[in-house]
């Protein structure tokens, strides 16, 4: 039985070895990224069952990603490889401050062979959540139904249905994003934004007035990600707006993945029923821990890691 399902494009990420703009960077790591899969990742490193639909190449480079995301112990048994398409790509530019800029290479996606019909019910009947995101609509007008049949699955085996908007303005226009998002949102129980995305949907960045929106389409509980600010959170039926502040960082490597970082972190602990006064210390500083290493999902933490950098368990060398 699968805690946490999600479906989603994963590509190969080719990282560069300096920072500035890509056209000068000739040396590269090849990685692995892609939003829901990240989210995988998190949500498996701290010992959910986690299951991954998806797509990839027939090729080396899908090979690698099903090798690696099944290494992580996410569940692959709805991914297959597909001839003829070859595995989405993404040259990354990382500045100097740590923040990044996509170049994707993902026309051709595998996942572009997916259609709602391909999606497993039986997948559905055992998870806990589904988690979507707004970068799987955004490649393709044909994701918008895959998604769609994925949330009446949820609704008709009773998952909960988390979203994080993660819009893509590379992949879709504004309007696209908006009127797909806010139209699944009356399904949705949680959602995790960042504030820009907040704004793009509500036309508002002040709390309350999101809080306003929200309450509307009878969401339980809303993560704002606030980036260097920490994170904040609001849950039906309680006046409260909590807020986590921002988690001290010795170092900012990288900042993509921080946002899937965070969104493993709050899953973990709605799956495990914590309050959100517990939930969002806990997922701020997965966030962090994901900013102080290079790469999209590298310095995604262990359990027990975090706990460490709670300062709640010491984790004694041997
Ligand atoms: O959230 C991190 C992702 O953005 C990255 O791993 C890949 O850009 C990406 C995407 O579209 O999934």
């Amino acid at each position: 039985m699968n805690d946490v399902i999600t479906i989603g494009d994963a590509m190969i990420t080719f990282d560069p070895s300096t920072t500035g703009p890509l056209r000068h960077s000739d040396s590269f790591k090849r990685k692995v990224g892609g939003a829901e899969l990240n989210v995988a990742i998190g949500c498996a490193r701290l010992g959910l069952h986690t299951g991954w639909i998806s797509r990839l190449g027939k090729d080396e480079f899908g090979r690698y990603i099903y090798n690696f995301a099944r290494g992580e112990g996410i569940d692959v048994s709805e991914v297959q490889l597909m001839e003829g398409y070859p595995t989405s790509l993404n040259f990354k530019e990382i500045r100097a401050d740590g923040t990044g800029k996509t170049n994707y290479y993902r026309n051709q996606s595998p996942t572009s062979t997916m259609t709602a019909d391909s999606l497993n019910e039986d997948y559905f009947e055992s998870a806990k959540i589904l988690h979507i995101t707004g970068v799987f609509p955004s490649i393709g007008e044909k994701n918008i139904k895959i998604i769609e049949r994925a949330i009446s699955l949820a609704k008709k085996h009773e998952l909960k249905i988390s979203m994080d908007p993660n819009i893509r303005l590379k992949l879709w226009s504004k309007e696209q994003a908006r009127t797909t998002l806010l139209q699944w949102l009356p399904d949705v129980d949680y959602l995790l934004t960042g504030l820009e995305e907040a704004e793009l949907l509500f036309g508002t960045s002040d709390t309350n007035e999101i809080i306003e929106h929200v309450k509307r389409y009878d969401l339980s509980q809303l993560y704002l990600k606030l980036g260097k600010d920490g994170s904040r959170v609001w849950k039906k039926g309680d006046s409260r707006v909590m807020d986590a502040p921002p988690v001290k960082l010795e170092t900012v490597a990288d900042t993509v993945g921080a946002g899937d970082g965070f969104v493993a972190g709050v899953l973990y602990g709605l799956i495990n029923k914590w309050e959100p006064e517990r939930i969002l210390p806990f997922a701020n500083t997965i966030g962090a821990m994901v900013v102080s290493v290079y790469g999209d999902n590298e310095g995604l933490p262990y359990y027990e890691e975090v706990l460490e950098k709670l300062g709640e368990k010491t984790l004694i060398e041997r």
